[in-house]
């Protein structure tokens, strides 16, 4: 909230050091940091630069705060593979990165391709890899229609893995219209239906 990368680095690494739980840190510290500067950018008592900063101080706590959700990961059969992405237009990685490190900890094989995706590197990964599972992220509400291509051209390339979607525009409303297997706001969410998807 201050936009001080140093003092982000600090709190994840003092979390670390005094053995706080790792999700705990990131549900109730940085993502719970970002939401209200988001809320603060929404209701333009910041504008765009600060929010970068801020965002920046949030993915340098994340990621240190991540790497420990993937020390603690236990070495199990894989549940699934996934194929996770953030959609075509969209560069917002900080929630899609945290659902990646949460299904690879929880025993998912997850293959991220990254932000601002085609729909063809959706369909071209999950071919390559055999996906249980595509996972596609979308925060602003004219990218969210990409979600809807990636559905299309699953269908159109006979690709049977189930389709799941994310982010702040991303609602059950929405998830039905464009038919996808379900959706997720929150990481322990995501796991969850991950779970229920590779074992039904
Ligand atoms: C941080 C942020 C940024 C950062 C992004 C940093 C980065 N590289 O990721 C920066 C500053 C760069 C940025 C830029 C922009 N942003 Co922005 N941003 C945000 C903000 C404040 C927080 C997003 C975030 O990281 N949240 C924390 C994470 C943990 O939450 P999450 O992403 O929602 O993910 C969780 C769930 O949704 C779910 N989930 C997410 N993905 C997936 C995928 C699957 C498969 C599943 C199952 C679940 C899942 O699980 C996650 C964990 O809990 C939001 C506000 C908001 N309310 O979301 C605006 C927001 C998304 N941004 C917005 C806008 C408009 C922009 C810009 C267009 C601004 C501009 N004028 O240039 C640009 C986008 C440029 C582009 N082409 O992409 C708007 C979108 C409005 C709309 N409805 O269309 C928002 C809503 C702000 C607002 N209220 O106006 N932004």
């Amino acid at each position: 909230m201050n936009y001080d990368d140093d003092a982000a680095k600090k709190w994840a690494e003092d979390a670390v050091k005094k053995n706080v739980d790792p999700l705990k840190a990131i549900q109730e510290g940085t993502v719970k940091g970002i939401t209200e500067l988001g809320e603060k950018y929404a209701n333009k008592e910041i504008f765009l630069p600060e929010l970068m900063v801020g965002a920046n101080a949030c993915i340098i706590a994340t990621d240190i705060l991540k790497a420990q959700i993937k020390a603690k990961k236990k070495e199990v059969k894989p549940l699934g593979k996934i194929v996770i992405g953030t959609v075509e237009g969209d560069i917002h990685f900080i929630g899609k990165n945290l659902v990646s490190v949460m299904l690879e900890a929880s025993g998912f094989e997850v293959y991220d391709i990254g932000e601002d995706q085609p729909v063809e590197s959706f369909i071209k990964k999950a071919k390559e890899v055999n996906a249980d599972i595509v996972g596609a992220s979308a925060l602003i509400t004219a990218t969210r229609a990409e979600q809807e291509k990636i559905k299309k051209a699953m269908a159109k390339n006979g690709l049977e893995a189930k389709f799941i979607v994310g982010g702040a525009v991303v609602d059950g409303a929405w998830t039905e219209r464009i038919g996808a297997d379900g959706y997720a706001n929150n990481l322990v969410e995501a796991v969850a239906l991950a779970k229920r998807l590779t074992t039904t």
